[in-house]
C-alpha cells in the first residue's frame, strides 16, 4: 500500500450541498440509496472526474441526474468520467447492497449481537455508499431509515417516523466520518436539558433491555458537560435531541457522531455492583470528550486526517479540564502524567514515534495514538501556559468565531493564537511537526555573597532523533519553577521560564541561602528533566513543595531511583523510601486521593522505560522482584498499623463515586495490598466477601492473586457473573494481569479456550491478550511463550478485524530496549506477522514500522 502524504492535499474536485440516504435494513442484503446534490468546487477550475470512494458495495444502479451511467467500481471506488457531468450542479443517484451482518471490523455499518450500528470514522462511510469520503466535504444530511426494529436512529433531529421507518434531519452540513445509524430494540434512559439561551434538549440514553438501570451516571456526566461547556467555553448544544447509544462491539471507547454519539458500553454502563471507582471516573471523562467535541471536531472538523490532533488534543485538553473541575485538579494532573509516560513517553521512544501532526501515513486509523491524543493535549496545554488564561480565552473565541462550519487545520488554529494574542509561534509549531520526547538537562550554581546569594538555573535541551527525523531544532519549552529556601518555605514562587535555545541560563539574585528548586511545577511542559539530584533533596520536596503535581514527583523519583538500582545492582529497598512513604500514609492533612498515587509504585513497564533511559539493559524478571520487595518493604514498615488505617478509610454511608469516598477506597485498597503481603490473604479473602461494591471486591481479589490465592473467589465471582460481558471482561483480565510472570501465558491460554471467550468482541479480546501484554514480566518472561500466543492471536484477529489487530500490536513497541535473547525472539514474531498471507493494511504497516 502507498503512503499518503500531507503534502499532496489538495480540496476536491466537487462539493455536496447535500445529502438524501435511505436505508433498507436487512442483515444479509441492507439496501442504501444515496441522492447527492454535487457542483463543481469553484477552487478546482476546469473539468475533472468525480471520483467517489466505496468498498464492498454491490452496486445496482446509478444515475446523475437521472439518466443511468454504466461505469463499474473498482476495489476502493467509483469513477465517472467528466465527460458523463454536467458542468453545472448535478444530482447523483446510487443504490448499493451491503452485508451488515457479516462485517466483522466493525467499520462501516455492522450488527452487534442483533442491533445495527454503525462506525465511520476515520474512513468507514465508503463501506455503506458511493461518496467523497473525506472529511473537507462537509454537507447537511437527511436519512430515512427502513427497518423491522423498534428504535430508528440517525444524526440530528427527529422529523417524522411510522411503525417500520423513521426519518432524521441534521441541518449542521458535516463530513461523513460522523454519520450514524443505529437500530435495535433499545430502552432509552431520558432526561432533559434547558440551554441557557433557552434551548429545550431531550437527552437519551439508548441501551439493551435491563441495562435501563446502569445509566444514571453516564445521563448525570452528560448535564455536567453540557453546562461545563457553556460556562467554560461559551458553547451550546445546537440540535433538539442528544443521543447516546450504548454498543457491546466497538473497536475504540466511543464515537461523536452529530447528536447520536455511539459508545463502548463499557464506557456507559455503570452501577455500584458492577462497576469501579476508575470505571466511573472514566465514563464522566468519555461522556464529556464526545459531548466536547460536538464544538471542536463536529462544528470545526479537521481539513484532512493529518490534522486530526486538531480535534483530538483540544477536546483531550477540554476534557482533562473538566474532570480536574469535577474532581480535583491536583489528582487529575498526576493521573494524566502517569498515563502520558506509560503510553505517550513509550511511543515517543521507539519504533512507532511520530508527530502529533504526522505528515505521512499508510492506514490513518493506525494513528489514533497517544502522540496525537495526549501529547496533542500537552501541546494546547503549553501554548495556554505561554499565552496566559486570558490570551487563550480570546484566541478560542477567535477559533470559533474564525472557523465555525469549516474544516480546518493546525496552521488555521496557530494563526488564531498569533492574531489574538501578537505572538509569532514559528517555532512553537515544532511541537506539531517533530516526534520524540525532550530532555531537558539541569545544572545549577550558587554564588553567595554578603547582601544576598545568586542563584543560577542552567537549562539545556535535547532533542533526541526519530523515525525519519535524525535532526531537529530547539523547541520553546515552558519551565514552570519555584525555589525554596532550606526552611520549606517558599521564596520565589512559581515563575514560568522560557527554555527557546539549546542551553539558557535563568537568575534570581538576592536569595539569602541556597534554594532548593522545583522544577517543571504541575508537569509544565511534556519532557524528561534529568536532574541529579540528592535523595535529601527529593525528600525534601516531597515534605514541602507547594506544588502538588512536584511533591508527588519527588516521592516518585525517589521511588524509581530505589528501584533503579534495586533491578541493576543487588542493593535493597533501603528506609528512605519507605519511611517517607509512611509519613505520606499516615498524614491526615493530605487528600486520601493523593496519597493513594504516593504510595502506587511505578509500573514495571515504566521501571523498564528509565532503566533504558538510564542506560541499563532491563530484565523484566529483575524488575518484578524488586517491585516487589520495595511493596514489601513498605508493607512491613506499616505493619501492625495497617488494620487501623484500612478500617479508618472505609467512607461513611453508602456506596458513591464521588472523588472523597473514591479517594478513601483507593488509599484502603492499596494498603489492603501492603496488607496482604504481611498476612498471606487473609484481610483481603474477608474484604471479598463483604465487598458491598465492585470497586472493594475486585481490589480484594487482585490482592489475592498477587499473593498467589484467590482461586475459590474467582469461581464465585464467575458464578455471580457469569451473566454479565462487563464485569467478566474484569474477571478474565485480572487473572492475566495478575499471574506471575512463569504463569501468564499459560492462564491466558487457559482463558481463550473458555466457553465464554468471544475473540471477535474486543472488549474480550483485549481483557485476554491485551491483559496478557500489559503484564510486564509475564509478557517479557524469557521462555517467549507470551510473545507468540500474543503474535498467533493478532494473526488470527487481523482478517476478522484489522484494526483492533493493528493497535495492539504495539504490545511490541519497546522491543529495542530489551537484550538480544529477547529481540531476537520479537523480531522473529513481527516477521512472522508480515509474512501471513493476506495481510491487512492496518497491521501490515504497523509490523513494518515496528520492525524499523
Ligand atoms: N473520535 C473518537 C474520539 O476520540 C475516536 N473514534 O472521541
Ligand atoms: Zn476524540
Amino acid at each position: 500500500a502507498q503512503p499518503i502524504h500531507l503534502a499532496d492535499y489538495q480540496p476536491f474536485t466537487h462539493l455536496v450541498d447535500r445529502v438524501d440516504l435511505t436505508f433498507r435494513l436487512d442483515p444479509k442484503a441492507t439496501r442504501v440509496i444515496a441522492r447527492l446534490n454535487m457542483a463543481p468546487n469553484p477552487v478546482r477550475p476546469g473539468r475533472h472526474d468525480l471520483r467517489l470512494d466505496g468498498e464492498g458495495l454491490r452496486l445496482i444502479r446509478l444515475a446523475v441526474d437521472g439518466r443511468p451511467l454504466a461505469c463499474q467500481p473498482d476495489a476502493t471506488g467509483l469513477t465517472i468520467p467528466a465527460g458523463d457531468l454536467p458542468g453545472g450542479t448535478f444530482t447523483l443517484e446510487t443504490e448499493v447492497e451491503i452485508a451488515p451482518e457479516g462485517n466483522t471490523a466493525l467499520e462501516g455499518l455492522y450488527m452487534s449481537r442483533g442491533m445495527y450500528c454503525t462506525q465511520c470514522e476515520a474512513e468507514g462511510f465508503r463501506k455503506i455508499t458511493f461518496y467523497p469520503d473525506r472529511p473537507d466535504v462537509m454537507a447537511p444530511f437527511r436519512v430515512r431509515i427502513e427497518g423491522d426494529m423498534p428504535v430508528l436512529l440517525s444524526n440530528g433531529n427527529p422529523v417524522a417516523q411510522g411503525p417500520g421507518w423513521a426519518e432524521w434531519d441534521d441541518p449542521w452540513p458535516k463530513p461523513s466520518y460522523l454519520f450514524a445509524l443505529v437500530a435495535g430494540d433499545l430502552r432509552a434512559h431520558s432526561d432533559r436539558f434547558a440551554t441557557r439561551s433557552g434551548r429545550d434538549v431531550a437527552l437519551n440514553i439508548w441501551v439493551r433491555p435491563g441495562d435501563e438501570d446502569r445509566c444514571a451516571f453516564a445521563m448525570g456526566a452528560l448535564k455536567r458537560s453540557m453546562a461545563w461547556d457553556e460556562e467554560t467555553y461559551g458553547r451550546e448544544y445546537d440540535l433538539d435531541v442528544f443521543n447516546i447509544v450504548a454498543v457491546d462491539d466497538f473497536n475504540m471507547g466511543a464515537m461523536e457522531n452529530k447528536g447520536l454519539n455511539i459508545f463502548n458500553s463499557k464506557f456507559v454502563l455503570a452501577s455500584p455492583e458492577t462497576a469501579t471507582d476508575d470505571d466511573f471516573d472514566r465514563i464522566e471523562a468519555i461522556i464529556a470528550h464526545e459531548y466536547f467535541h460536538n464544538w471542536t471536531g463536529n462544528r470545526i472538523t479537521c481539513r484532512d486526517w493529518f490534522q486530526l490532533c486538531l480535534k483530538e488534543g483540544l477536546t483531550v485538553f477540554r476534557d482533562q479540564q473538566f474532570s480536574g473541575d469535577m474532581r480535583g485538579h491536583a489528582v487529575k494532573r498526576i493521573e494524566d502524567v502517569i498515563l502520558l509516560r506509560a503510553r505517550q513517553f513509550r511511543e515517543d521512544g521507539g519504533p512507532l514515534a511520530h508527530p502529533v501532526r504526522p505528515d505521512s501515513y499508510v492506514e490513518i486509523n493506525n494513528f489514533y495514538t497517544a502522540t496525537v491524543y495526549e501529547k496533542g493535549a500537552e501541546v494546547i496545554g503549553m501554548l495556554k501556559r505561554l499565552v496566559g488564561d486570558d490570551g487563550y480565552g480570546r484566541a478560542l473565541d477567535l477559533y470559533f468565531d474564525r472557523h465555525d462550519g469549516q474544516a480546518a487545520t493546525i496552521e488555521d488554529w496557530l494563526k488564531v493564537f498569533e492574531d489574538a494574542t501578537g505572538r509569532d509561534l514559528a517555532q512553537f509549531k515544532r511541537w506539531y511537526t517533530e516526534a520524540g520526547t525532550p530532555t531537558v538537562k539541569v545544572f545549577e550554581a550558587w554564588n553567595g555573597g554578603e547582601a544576598g546569594g545568586t542563584y543560577t538555573l542552567t537549562l539545556a535541551q535535547v532533542n533526541p532523533p526519530t523515525p525519519g527525523q535524525p535532526e531537529k531544532g530547539a523547541k520553546v519549552i515552558p519551565v514552570a519553577v519555584g525555589l525554596l529556601n532550606p526552611n520549606g518555605d517558599e521564596v520565589v514562587p512559581t515563575q514560568v521560564l522560557e527554555l527557546t535555545g539549546p542551553v539558557q541560563s535563568f537568575r534570581f539574585e538576592g536569595l539569602g541561602a541556597r534554594p532548593v528548586p522545583s522544577i517543571l511545577r504541575g508537569f509544565s511542559a511534556p519532557v524528561i528533566l534529568d536532574h541529579d539530584r540528592t535523595a535529601e533533596d527529593r525528600a525534601f520536596l516531597l515534605q514541602h513543595d507547594t506544588d502538588p503535581f512536584n511533591k508527588w514527583e519527588a516521592g516518585r523519583a525517589l521511588a524509581k531511583d530505589i528501584l533503579v538500582r534495586m533491578a541493576a545492582t543487588d542493593a535493597g529497598p533501603g528506609t528512605r523510601w519507605t519511611q517517607a512513604m509512611a509519613a505520606v500514609a499516615r498524614d491526615g492533612s493530605l487528600d486520601p486521593a493523593f496519597r493513594a498515587l504516593c504510595l502506587r509504585l511505578p509500573s514495571e513497564d515504566d521501571i523498564a522505560q528509565t532503566l533504558h533511559a538510564a542506560g541499563h539493559v532491563p530484565d523484566p524478571a529483575r524488575i518484578h522482584a524488586a517491585r516487589r520487595r520495595l511493596a514489601l518493604a513498605l508493607a512491613e514498615t506499616l505493619g501492625a498499623d495497617l488494620p487501623g488505617m484500612i478500617a479508618a478509610l472505609v467512607p461513611p454511608g453508602p456506596y458513591s463515586p464521588d472523588p472523597e469516598a473514591a479517594g478513601r477506597r483507593a488509599l484502603g485498597n492499596q494498603l489492603l495490598a501492603l496488607q496482604t503481603r504481611l498476612d498471606g490473604g487473609e484481610a483481603a479473602a474477608r474484604r471479598f466477601a463483604e465487598a458491598g461494591n465492585m470497586t472493594d471486591g475486585i481490589a480484594a481479589l487482585a490482592s489475592l492473586l498477587e499473593a498467589g490465592r484467590g482461586q475459590a473467589e474467582l469461581a464465585a465471582f464467575e458464578a455471580r457473573w457469569g451473566g454479565d460481558r462487563l464485569v467478566m471482561d474484569k474477571w478474565f483480565a485480572l487473572q492475566v494481569a495478575h499471574a506471575a510472570p512463569g504463569d501468564a501465558a499459560a492462564v491466558a491460554e487457559r482463558l481463550v479456550a473458555h466457553p465464554a471467550f468471544d475473540w471477535k468482541n474486543p472488549n474480550r479480546f483485549r481483557a485476554v491478550i491485551g491483559a496478557l501484554s500489559a503484564n510486564h514480566a509475564g509478557f517479557h518472561h524469557e521462555s517467549g511463550a507470551a510473545y507468540r500466543f500474543v503474535a498467533d492471536w493478532l494473526i488470527r484477529l487481523d482478517p476478522a478485524n484489522p484494526q483492533t489487530a493493528a493497535r495492539m500490536s504495539t504490545a511490541f513497541e519497546t522491543w529495542p530496549r530489551y537484550d538480544a535473547d529477547r529481540q531476537g525472539m520479537i523480531r522473529d514474531q513481527l516477521a512472522r506477522i508480515l509474512a501471513s498471507p493476506g495481510l491487512s493494511r492496518d497491521l501490515g504497516e504497523m509490523a513494518a514500522r515496528l520492525m524499523g
